[in-house]
């Protein structure tokens, strides 16, 4: 079996070309969905075929890595507008990054007037290996009418639905003809020396020769070739089911890319869970061995299915792909050994979440299914992860983009039975205090029989940014016996838990000066409570200072909207920190700024729409600053 997967930007006809390449030979299987992405299987002449479809848009990108991972080719699909071109930028980007040998097709060439060289033009801004034309195409007036392969020199006249017509060259075609593969000869004969001194010679090389350099080069990844057609007219796809054929590497190119060592034996991609099925992963065989009842990462494969979830399959031949089913322990997106499992390649990870919820049962009697139902599509799902909310101990949904969220909440409704409310996650504010006070506090209650006594005074001093939270005794003469100083401590403890506000309080020390004690009636419990109480006390006097966390983002934005950002930042209240090209990905810029936690939100719905969802961002903490409250207020009241 070969495997390839197709991605690109939403509506650019990517479901549209896989129907219409499995349905070349006749019969296809429905396409089987996988989480976000989708799988057909089918037949080519007498080959079996995998395609995995990811939808396009940021929010089921997370697919496209375990997909890339156990695919031979890649199928960028494009539709044919020069505009259009940075939608493209995300998924050249990672086909780069995963090192797979990449197909372009220009899809909707029925519906374009525009330059497919100037197409080309624009999305090799986005991908630094060369991609080249291998066919031109043919026109009447402005419309495409058919297309040239630039190797075979044969011109194809597109027919409705069904294979093209072998015609003549037109005239007015061939000088552009000749001009292209000029271009593509000289394109592989930078890879391939005998190409090269036959190129310098002048000499005409031979179709069967150049077809074979092709497939090296292609196969080997070092040249992007571009195909155009319209799939909804079923035009151009057997060329482009034609090159797949010829130019997908055998499965040891795979093996190589993904880093499988040599006791790997299957690579697992995508999972997902079903209603009565349960959890299912979809395998490709690297290796002899993979089979139900064999060991696959630590434990017995359960069974095995085809992609139809019905056809029981006993072993997955080297190259295979099937989806094993009553095997709870694999996991997706992994290299699987016999005995254990290793993480794929970094290129094939999730980038990290952007969004975040807050999801709670909506009935309480739902709380343990939900957590259960959670852990398994966090399992499942590389793009979402389980976190927790600081103050309401509720489940944060982490993802990929609100889309993906709203997936998820439809999922846990509709295949788990337990409905859900969203709500925004509490902002993780912190308090400290303003100025240094002493404080005196003695504890001291006569209940019936033992009474309590503990008495201090403490000092409680503002410290710098980020220390935390400091204890320090300078007790002389036993005045607070040694043994109950670390009760002190532990009651100032639980007093910072929660500051007037209800948030944490940091960046404080306490220094216990001195005190009194009573030899009946002290204990560790009197002098905790003491600790505590003293400490709150102490904080109202001191002043409380609100403390907002601010994070430093890296934005990754194709460079044409770079410019926008540091106005869009700004509005956000944002700090531009600068930008500069990416160090390998063509067409890229890493943009930092510092932002208000609270501000992701933001920063995430205008990045969307001002870089046609094309560019993502990873926070990470960085310090805290002094905010109000009056702020706080905005903010609390702006989150809802
Ligand atoms: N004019 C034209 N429309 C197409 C072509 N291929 C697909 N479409 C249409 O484009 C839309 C999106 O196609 P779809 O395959 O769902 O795109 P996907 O989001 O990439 O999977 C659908 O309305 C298709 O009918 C094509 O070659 N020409
Ligand atoms: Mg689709």
């Amino acid at each position: 079996m070969k495997a390839f997967t197709v991605l690109g930007p939403s509506g650019s006809g990517k479901s549209t070309l896989v129907a219409a390449l499995a349905r070349l030979d006749g019969a296809a299987s429905e396409p089987v969905p996988l989480g976000d992405a989708s799988l057909t299987v089918f037949r080519y002449l007498g080959q079996d075929w995998a395609a995995i479809e990811v939808p396009g848009g940021p929010d089921a990108m997370a697919a496209a890595g375990p997909a890339l991972a156990t695919s031979d080719m890649a199928v960028v699909c494009v539709p044919a507008e020069v505009d259009a071109a940075v939608l493209a930028a995300p998924y050249l980007r990672l086909t780069e990054e995963a090192g797979i040998p990449t197909l372009v097709f220009i899809n909707k060439v029925d519906a374009t007037t525009e330059r497919v060289r100037d197409i080309v033009a624009a999305l090799q801004a986005y991908c630094r290996h060369h991609i080249v034309l291998r066919q031109v195409p043919m026109r009447q007036g402005s419309t495409v009418v058919g297309a040239v392969d630039l190797i075979s020199e044969r011109a194809w006249s597109y027919r409705e639905g069904g294979p093209s017509a072998l015609v003549e060259l037109p005239a007015d075609t061939a000088g552009r003809e000749k001009e292209a593969r000029a271009e593509l000869l000289e394109s592989l004969a930078d890879f391939d020396d005998e190409l090269l001194s036959q190129l310098i010679e002048d000499k005409t090389p031979m179709t069967a020769e150049v077809f074979a350099v092709a497939r090296k080069v292609v196969g080997h990844g070092d040249l992007v070739s571009a195909f155009l057609g319209a799939a909804s007219h079923g035009n151009g796809v057997t060329r482009l089911m034609k090159s797949l054929r010829h130019e997908c590497p055998d499965p040891d190119a795979l093996r190589e890319r993904v880093g499988a060592g040599p006791g790997v034996i299957a690579i697992g991609s995508l999972g997902d869970v079903r209603k009565h099925v349960g959890k299912l992963v979809l395998v490709r065989a690297l290796g002899a061995g993979v089979g139900v009842g064999a060991q696959l990462a630590g434990a017995s494969v359960g069974s095995i299915t085809a992609s139809d979830l019905k056809t029981q399959v006993r072993t997955l031949e080297p190259g295979a792909m099937g989806l094993t089913l009553k095997s709870d322990h694999l996991v997706p997106a992994r290299l699987y050994t016999a005995g254990g499992e290793q993480a794929l390649p970094a290129w094939a990870a999730a980038r990290a979440p952007v969004f975040r919820e807050v999801a709670a049962a909506t009935s309480d009697r739902d709380d343990v299914r939900l957590s259960a139902a959670l852990a398994r599509l966090a399992e499942i799902d590389p793009g979402f992860r389980l976190e927790q909310d600081d103050v309401s101990g509720n489940a944060i949904l982490a993802t990929q983009g609100q889309l993906h969220a709203r997936r998820l909440v439809e999922r846990l409704r509709d295949d788990f039975g337990v409905p859900t409310a969203q709500s925004a996650v509490s902002p993780a504010y912190r308090e400290t205090i303003g100025r240094k006070v002493e404080h005196h506090h003695r504890h001291k209650k006569q209940t019936g029989g033992a009474g309590q006594f503990a008495d201090i005074l403490i000092d409680l001093v503002p410290e710098p940014r980020g220390s935390g939270f400091r204890f320090e005794e300078v007790v002389k003469g036993g005045a607070v016996p040694r043994n109950y100083i670390p009760s002190v401590e532990a009651g100032a403890m639980e007093a910072l838990k929660q500051g007037p506000h209800g948030f944490p309080v940091v960046d404080v020390r306490v220094v216990l000066k001195d005190g009194k004690h009573h030899a009946v009636d002290s204990s560790d419990f009197a002098f905790r409570t003491a600790g505590r109480a003293a400490v709150k006390e102490a904080m109202v006097e001191a002043g409380i200072v609100l403390l907002q966390p601010i994070v430093k983002v890296e934005i990754h934005v194709p460079s044409a909207f770079t410019g926008g950002l540091v106005p869009m930042i700004s509005g956000i209240k944002g700090q531009v920190l600068g930008f500069e090209a990416h160090p390998t990905a063509a067409g890229w810029d890493v943009f930092t700024a510092l932002l208000p936690q609270t501000g992701l939100e933001e920063l995430y719905r205008h990045l969307g729409s001002a870089t046609r969802g094309t560019a993502w961002f990873e926070a990470s903490f960085d310090h805290h600053e002094e905010t109000s409250a009056k702020e706080l207020k905005l903010a609390e009241a702006a989150a809802g």
